[in-house]
């Protein structure tokens, strides 16, 4: 489907944050093309359908798919602003793979006229702006280009990252603040003028290479951190201490904020984005390195944990309460939480049931495997044995008179009333800390 006249707006890749924002773009008024290279994809979204779980966005589609003002097609076609969201996935050695970036670059490029603005917003690595905009230079010499024409340039080439939460995606898009970064300021402001149209937070402008560095270095703090939260878990557990309380008390301090211990860091950015950095300058930075190294530990850890308490009691059922990446979402890639409770399916086989009201059946490693997907009544009526591996609001809210009786290993710290009297766990070692 394509729109009678110019669309406003290109936005390139329909996914997790390509598609709220094209919806989001599209519900200001713009005539939004959004441009995918799925046909399903386009298809289902010429529906007036979604193909990504994300609140509220079902109806924001639908309403602006209906509206006239968001349509999708597998072809660029000209408009005035580009917008590139795509994904940056890095290869074995953690090196960063741009080549959607520059694959969606090469397709905007032949459409681009004076006056357009081409933006980025999928997390890259320092120097892909400049790398896009070599490209199209590349591909237009006819075109006056920013930082390498003397002239005013004819088109704007500027970095924007995304910084919303899944599950939260519409009203962080809107209301979030922004890092603008042009090649030259003048690109910026181009990008500033667009942005102001739909976005509530504050846009703040600077150069290309220090925001597409603002978005790496927003995801290794926060990797750094947890990465903090979780060495804490495992020292506790070392030294029989209960890793919550110590947090709780801890937290107290007015300049303390300890993030919280979990099974491990999931999901497409934190665990990445890191990498990112570490590439671009090795011999710098042990501590992003080494705080990787301690998250991707920490699922090992409960591996560990979890299979030696399955062992150590084998008529029990068990129930893995969970299988997203994170609270109340339905997004299971990436997860420790699946990976977990997986390994202990392999191993341990009918006797692992898992619990995720988020998910209508058993991811494909679950196959074969004799685990089933129950519903957290059922765990809490029939398993001896509880694996909290997601802290859904569902599993928080379960009361102690329900699971008293029960073995709990909580990764997560959402039961600190259980009593570790009732838990052997902790009597052989395996506290319910973390
Ligand atoms: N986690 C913990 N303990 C915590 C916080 C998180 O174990 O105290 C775990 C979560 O369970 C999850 C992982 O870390 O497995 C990541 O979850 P998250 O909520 O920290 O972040 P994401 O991946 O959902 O989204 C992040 C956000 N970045 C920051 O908060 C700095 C978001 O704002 C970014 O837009 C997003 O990455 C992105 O797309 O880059």
């Amino acid at each position: 489907m394509k729109f009678e006249t110019k669309p406003d707006v290109c936005v390139v890749g329909l996914g997790y944050i390509g598609l709220p924002t094209a919806a989001i773009i599209a519900r200001a008024g713009c005539k939004v093309l959004g441009i995918d290279v799925s046909q399903t994809v386009v298809d289902t979204i010429n529906r007036g359908e979604i193909h990504i779980e994300e609140v509220d966005l079902d109806g924001l589609v639908q309403g602006v798919v209906a509206r006239g003002l968001l349509s999708a097609s597998t072809e660029v076609a000209p408009a005035d602003v580009f917008v590139i969201a795509v994904p940056t996935p890095f290869d074995k050695d953690h090196a960063p793979d741009i080549s959607y970036v520059l694959a969606a670059a090469r397709s905007v490029a032949p459409v681009l006229k004076a006056g357009d603005v081409v933006i980025l917003e999928s997390t890259s690595p320092v120097g892909t702006t400049e790398k896009m905009r070599d490209l199209i230079a590349e591909l237009r010499p006819d075109l006056k280009i920013p930082g390498i024409s003397r002239e005013t340039p004819d088109i704007s080439i500027a970095y924007c990252p995304e910084r919303v939460l899944p599950g939260k995606i519409l009203e962080e898009l809107t209301n979030n603040d922004r890092s603008i970064g042009g090649i030259s300021p003048r690109c910026a402001r181009k990008a500033l003028a667009f942005y102001k149209r739909f976005v509530r937070g504050t846009c703040v402008t600077t150069d290309a290479r220090s925001a597409e560095m603002t978005k790496l270095v927003e995801n290794a703090y926060r990797d750094v951190n947890i990465a903090f939260a979780n060495e804490l878990s495992m020292v506790a557990d070392r030294m029989g201490l209960d890793v919550w309380e110590v947090i709780r008390l801890a937290n107290r301090h007015p300049r303390v904020n300890i993030l919280t211990p979990g099974p491990g860091v999931g999901g497409h950015c934190i665990a990445v984005d890191p990498w990112f950095i570490v590439h671009g300058a090795p011999e710098e930075t042990p501590l992003i390195r080494t705080a990787r190294g301690v998250n991707d530990g920490k699922i090992r850890h409960v591996i560990r944990k979890a299979e030696d308490l399955v062992a150590a009691h084998p008529d029990a059922r068990v129930a893995c309460l969970g299988l997203a990446f994170k609270a109340n979402i339905d997004d299971f890639r990436e997860s420790p939480a699946r990976l977990v409770a997986a390994t202990l399916a392999r191993r341990f086989g009918a006797r692992i049931q898992v619990v995720e009201p988020y998910a209508a059946q058993l991811p494909i490693e679950f196959t074969d495997t004799g685990a089933t997907l129950i519903d957290v009544d059922t765990a809490l009526e029939e398993c001896e044995i509880l694996i909290v591996l997601v802290d859904h609001d569902v599993f928080r809210v379960v009361p102690l008179a329900e699971r008293a009786a029960k073995l709990v290993y909580d990764t997560r710290g959402i039961w600190p009333d259980q009593p570790s009297a009732t838990s052997e766990a902790s009597a052989s070692g395996l506290r319910l800390a973390s």
